[in-house]
């Protein structure tokens, strides 16, 4: 059974958002035009209290995109972005989202960011996703939504880990792409194990 994993479809990634992805919309009519074709549809949404710490707002000194040791290892820091209850952290209005069954949310921790939907960045804090799929018999994952680079990334690479079979729909994902990190990122999730494909190969 397949399930699709629509990652982080939020105003604050798309266009004129607050960590807007370049063309982070152009993702929205691939992703409803094959969402009615899953066992099961999850969304996750990037959901940060005011004074996050991923938020280089809250450090001294700091700019968005320079990084920070944190007790994880290395966070990136970013502008101010899906605070909880904000429009930004809305799902796109263009979003069409009836056959989504479960919203995991993620970055509610003030002390710790949470990139995918699996585990949070300490990779031991767990949402509760594995679990969920598993009872449902779904042991195969579609990832879609932004970024590619980073959320999308850390999900696909975790959900391997939690034994299911990994796609990543190349049409249906756009990146932030610091220092070259959306190939990185590719290079990443094949050597994991994850599978590319297109909208199109989607049945
Ligand atoms: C994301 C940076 C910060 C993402 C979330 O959805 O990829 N990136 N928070
Ligand atoms: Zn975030």
């Amino acid at each position: 059974m397949k399930a699709l994993i629509i990652v982080d479809v939020q105003n604050d990634f798309c266009p004129g958002g607050a960590l807007a992805v370049e063309n982070g919309d152009r993702i929205i009519p691939v992703i409803n035009s094959i969402s009615g074709r899953f066992d099961a549809v999850v969304q996750t949404q990037d959901w940060h209290p005011a004074g996050h710490s991923s938020f280089a707002s809250v450090h001294p000194g700091k700019k968005p995109y320079e990084t920070i040791e944190m007790f994880y290892g290395t966070q990136v820091l970013w502008p101010d972005h899906c605070i909880q209850g904000s429009a930004g952290a809305d799902f796109h209005p263009r979003l069409h989202t009836p056959a989504t069954q479960l919203i995991i949310r993620k970055g509610f921790r003030k002390a710790i960011d949470s990139y995918s939907a699996f585990y949070e960045n300490d990779k031991k804090t767990a949402t509760g996703l594995t679990g969920y799929l598993k009872n449902l018999g779904i042991d195969e994952l579609y990832f879609c939504g932004l970024a590619t680079d980073f959320c999308v990334k850390w999900s696909a690479i975790d959900g391997i880990r939690e034994g299911f079979k990994v796609y990543v729909i190349e049409d249906a994902v756009e990146g932030i792409n610091l220092d070259n990190s959306v190939a990185k990122a590719w290079k990443e999730m094949e050597e994991a194990g994850a599978k590319r494909v297109r909208s199109s190969e989607i049945l």
